[in-house]
């Protein structure tokens, strides 16, 4: 399983707004960046299987726990993420450019993505669309 400090990155990475918690849209946004094509309902059911304490919300823990349950490779592809972005981010610019990220997720790792899926994953991770993927790991 991926190790907690790589979850808690990406769980962070997807609180937009800083809540401490996953809404449904931010577990959305993360299952879709994670080449998880799912279907709002989809969301809405793995939502409300993965919230243990039925507050609608996702927290680190529940996220964790989540990760166990949907197998390693899932766990896998949040650590790999993780991962690639410190190996290939070499000159701690805090941020990947699309070239960068097409070249993790097509070449790298177990779980190879097509030029399309490598772009598409990056658009879903540049939010403010400046061609920089920041990954913001607050330490
Ligand atoms: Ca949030
Ligand atoms: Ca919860």
């Amino acid at each position: 399983m991926a190790d907690p400090e790589s979850l808690k990155a990406v769980f962070d990475y997807f609180d937009r707004d800083g809540t401490g918690t996953l809404e449904l849209d931010e577990l959305e946004e993360l299952l879709n960046a994670l080449g998880q094509c799912v279907t709002k309902e989809e969301v809405r059911s793995i939502m409300a299987a993965d919230d243990i304490n039925s507050d609608g919300v996702m927290s680190l823990s529940e996220f964790i726990e989540f990760y166990k349950r949907h197998g390693k490779d899932a766990a896998k592809v949040g650590q790999e993420i993780g991962d690639a972005f410190k190996r290939f981010d070499r000159n701690n610019r805090g941020y990947l450019s699309k070239t960068d990220m097409e070249t993790i997720l097509t070449k790298g790792g177990a779980f190879p993505f097509t030029k399309e899926e490598a772009e598409m994953c990056f658009d879903a991770f540049d939010l403010n669309k400046d061609g920089q993927m920041d990954y913001g790991v607050t330490i």
